[in-house]
């Protein structure tokens, strides 16, 4: 109309399900709007004062027709009701499969992060029809991460994950906000989504990967040695970082040292020692590294130090990549624990293989247009030795 973009771009799975469900309530308000504001019109004029309308004989009550106003609106707010938790719960539930992104809000910017290295800025790249599941987290204040062309905004905040997903149906460019105000800045808090064909996009992961290398040296050059001739993926920065602040002293692949193993810990139950039992997300590997004293694993002292005053939200990040790529829970471990080739053989015992040197070398050969697991199985154990 004009040229006057009255909705915007529509263009993920989820914008078409959610401008539908918009519609139908937009028209359903409507139905019952117009009517009534019709009539009160029509009644003002008709029984006006002095008019001379008939008064006589007023109704005193009508048992079909109030029946009929209140169960078609109540099975109409129903459907309604059901149709909206469905299309919630299919928005909120992160999907098994799809390449993982991290994104970190900052007072004024968005930050970028792949697990396979590449970082960037305001711009995010992702490949059109794949699952991409969002970890934000703020370094600040609450922001909140807004693409109105994917119908998706989260809430971004300090000291806790938060997920989204998404996947992008048409290549194109579309607008990123954030939807929180934040302070002076907070228009200008602004970027973009690039989707990118999968050919184009593996083009653009190629492109960057020595960019990506060169800034993450530079990130960690103060504590951490990262060799800068190839990508350094998240995991593998994790697992510098690991050995650096001294986990692994702790935590041997082995369990053999004073805290857990961390091999197989991601997306397990853990059992605390106050008899719960949580699941180990990634919040959960958060707050074990900033507050371990809050939730004690079962059969361990709590000795483990605080790290909040000493680790980034950037490190934070890298150190759950690899202890993700460590292993889940629900999954058999990765092949590389067997280098032999031969059949696996199942059983924890994974951080007998693989010096940080020769995982590293394996890691950087992933590819970054497979998930995250696939990514990361090189580095299986390469923290603990
Ligand atoms: C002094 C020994 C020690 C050090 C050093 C240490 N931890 Fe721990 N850690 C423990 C102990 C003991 C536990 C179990 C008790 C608890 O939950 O606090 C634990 C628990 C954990 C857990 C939860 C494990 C599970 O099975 O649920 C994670 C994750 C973790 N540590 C990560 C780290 C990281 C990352 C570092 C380095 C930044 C680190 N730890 C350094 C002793 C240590
Ligand atoms: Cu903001």
């Amino acid at each position: 109309m004009l040229g006057l973009p009255i909705m915007p771009d529509s263009a993920s799975t989820m914008s078409g399900r959610v401008d539908t469900l918009f519609g139908v309530l937009v028209l359903l308000a409507l139905l019952f709007a117009v009517p009534v504001a019709g009539l009160i019109v029509y009644f003002a004029v008709k029984y006006r004062r002095g008019s001379n309308a008939d008064r006589s004989n007023p109704p005193e009550g009508n048992t079909m027709l109030e029946t009929t106003w209140i169960v078609i609106p109540f099975l109409l707010s129903m459907g309604v009701f059901g149709w909206g938790a469905r299309l919630y719960f299919d928005i909120y539930t992160v999907p098994k499969d799809g390449m993982d992104i991290y994104v970190l809000g900052r007072q004024w910017m968005w930050e970028f992060k792949y697990p396979t290295g590449q970082r960037e800025l305001n711009v995010l790249h992702v490949p059109v029809g794949r699952n991409v599941r969002l970890t934000l987290i703020s370094e600040d204040v609450i922001h909140s991460f807004y693409v109105p062309a994917f119908r998706i905004k989260r809430d971004v905040l300090p000291g806790r994950y938060t997920t989204a997903w998404f996947q992008a149906t048409k290549a194109g460019t579309y607008h990123l906000f954030c939807a929180e105000y934040c302070g002076t800045e907070h228009s200008g808090m602004i970027g973009s989504v690039v989707v990118l064909d999968p050919k184009d996009y593996q083009t653009w992961l190629d492109q960057n990967r020595m960019n990506a290398a060169s800034v993450i040296a530079e990130n960690t050059s103060s504590s951490v040695q990262a060799p800068i001739t190839t990508t350094v993926t998240m995991a593998q920065a994790g697992a510098q970082i690991f050995q650096h602040l001294g986990c692994y002293v702790c935590h041997r692949p082995d369990g053999k040292g004073a805290g857990p193993s961390l091999v197989g810990v991601y997306g397990s139950q853990v059992k605390l020692a106050n008899g719960q039992s949580v699941l180990a997300d990634t919040n959960y590997i958060r707050d074990s590294i900033i507050t371990p004293n809050a939730q004690i694993v079962a059969g361990y002292p709590p000795i483990m130090p605080t790290y909040a005053e000493q680790i980034s939200e950037d490190e934070l990040l890298k150190l759950v990549e690899h202890i993700k790529s460590l292993g889940s829970g629900t999954e058999a471990p990765p092949e590389s624990n067997n280098p032999t080739g031969g059949m696996p053989e199942g059983g924890g015992s994974s951080g007998n293989q693989g010096s940080g040197a020769d995982s590293g070398a394996q890691g950087s050969t992933n590819s970054g247009g497979n998930s995250s697991q696939g990514g990361n199985s090189g580095t299986q154990g390469s923290g603990g030795q």
